[in-house]
């Protein structure tokens, strides 16, 4: 929802500022204002990630209304920058089912952008009311959030490529409103407390973190998991370890969370986020996850990547046979050619031999290749 346009002033901007800042934090947000104005070496260092590939396939990320937001929203002069912790704990692991695998922390809330999206909608409101335009954002159009948080002085970029901030550390979800309203003074940036640490990065099973600040999709756990369609090359398997649903290794490491524990009002750990029961993905026809996991994130990768990502946790732990076995049944090709692999670490070549036939091609050239030439 944008505010009418040519909406009369009504308040002085650092009235307006105040008030919208105030109205944030009183629906427990953390708060920061920064010029929608990008620095070029932001911008550079931007295109150069992307000239070098490390988007993987996020095609999204390419479009130049990134860095520019003036140019779809030429009255955009600031941004309110608002951040939700998710430092909540383990709700715990339900009863019954097949419960294994880890899911990232952000993930076991309903879908973030649901649960912010109403309060930007309120502020929107408000904006309006001032006599102020305002566009806001939970990931769901193209802003460098990051940048915003950094220049708005609520945290700093970490080794792990993460905004973070003492006392929250980096389990911040970010969302932004573009406003039409001048921005606040600079008071310089938060102070970088990385120092000499590089947990992060020595921890990263996939070598994905590049020591300033970045990293490349290419080798993230958390973008082959969550973003990437179809399959999962082989070598990135014993990597993948447990990971069900993203990754949250370079954070776990870091030792600005250690004490971390707060949490926005909004958000309400589920056991069943946490700790999905793995049958789902086998069992349930695509129309069926879609309804039993409505609001969440599990729904951009879906029932067949969610059912993928099981399979290779589920052979990297060599556990629950009979599950992959079913897999290889299962209607969609990326699931059957994912339980070819899967079928082979636990050695059932009778499974995979079945699977030589199969009418789709590329489930049949896995379950070829595999026989040839092992795993
Ligand atoms: C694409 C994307 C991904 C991709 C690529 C991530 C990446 N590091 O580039 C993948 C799928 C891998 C991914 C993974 C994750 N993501 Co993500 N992702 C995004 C998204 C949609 C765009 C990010 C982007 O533009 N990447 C391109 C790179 C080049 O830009 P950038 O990472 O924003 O970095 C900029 C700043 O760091 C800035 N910068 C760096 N140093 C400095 C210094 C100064 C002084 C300044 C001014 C700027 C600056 O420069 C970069 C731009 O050139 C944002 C939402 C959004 N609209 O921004 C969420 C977002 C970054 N993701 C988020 C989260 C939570 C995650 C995961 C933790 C999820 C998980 N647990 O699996 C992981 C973390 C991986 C990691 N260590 O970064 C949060 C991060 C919150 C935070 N505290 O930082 C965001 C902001 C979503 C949200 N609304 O909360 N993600
Ligand atoms: S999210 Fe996982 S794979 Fe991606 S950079 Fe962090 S530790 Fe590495
Ligand atoms: S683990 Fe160390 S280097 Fe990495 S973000 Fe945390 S403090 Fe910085």
């Amino acid at each position: 929802m944008c505010s009418p346009t040519h909406a009369p002033k009504i308040a002085s901007d650092v009235d307006a500022r105040a008030a919208l800042t105030e109205e944030a934090e009183r629906r427990g947000f953390l708060t920061a204002w920064a010029s929608v104005s990008l620095p070029e070496q932001v911008k550079t260092q931007y295109q150069n990630w992307l000239a070098d590939g490390k988007n993987a396939s996020m095609n999204y990320l390419l479009g130049e209304t990134r860095l520019e937001p003036t140019l779809r929203f030429p009255w955009a002069r600031s941004v309110l920058v608002l951040a939700a912790p998710h430092a909540y704990p383990d709700p715990g692991v339900p009863v019954g089912g097949t419960r294994l695998g880890k899911v990232a922390k952000y993930a076991w809330v309903r879908d973030y952008h649901r649960l912010m999206g109403p309060h930007l909608e309120s502020l929107e409101a408000l904006a309006a009311q001032l006599g102020v335009q305002a566009k806001g954002y939970v990931d769901t159009g193209p802003l460098s959030e990051r940048s915003y948080g950094v220049l708005g002085r609520l945290g700093w970029i970490g080794k792990n490529a993460m905004l973070m901030r003492m006392g929250e550390g980096t389990y911040l979800t970010l969302a932004a409103v573009l406003t039409s309203l001048a921005p606040a003074e600079g008071e310089g940036l938060y102070p970088n407390r990385c120092g000499k640490c590089t947990r992060c990065i020595r921890g990263c099973p996939t070598n994905a973190l590049l020591g300033d600040g970045s990293l490349d999709a290419r080798a993230c756990i958390s973008y082959w998991t969550i973003e990437h369609r179809g399959l999962i090359p082989a070598h990135l398997w014993p990597s993948i370890g447990d990971w069900l649903f993203g990754c949250d290794i370079c954070q776990a490491v870091c030792p600005w969370n250690r004490k971390a524990q707060d949490f926005w009002q909004g958000f309400q750990p589920q056991p069943e986020l946490a700790h999905p029961n793995l049958e789902d993905f086998f069992t349930l026809s695509s129309h069926a996850f879609a309804r039993r996991y409505a609001g969440t994130v599990f729904l951009r990768p879906g029932r067949t990547h969610m059912a993928r990502n099981a399979l290779i946790v589920l052979s990297n732990r060599k556990e629950h046979l009979p599950l992959v076995r079913q897999a290889a049944q299962d209607p969609n090709p990326v699931v059957r050619a994912t339980a070819v692999r899967a079928l082979a670490k636990f050695a059932d070549w009778e499974a995979v031999a079945a699977l030589k036939g199969d009418p789709d091609a590329v489930v049949a050239q896995e379950a070829q290749e595999v026989l040839a030439l092992g795993v």
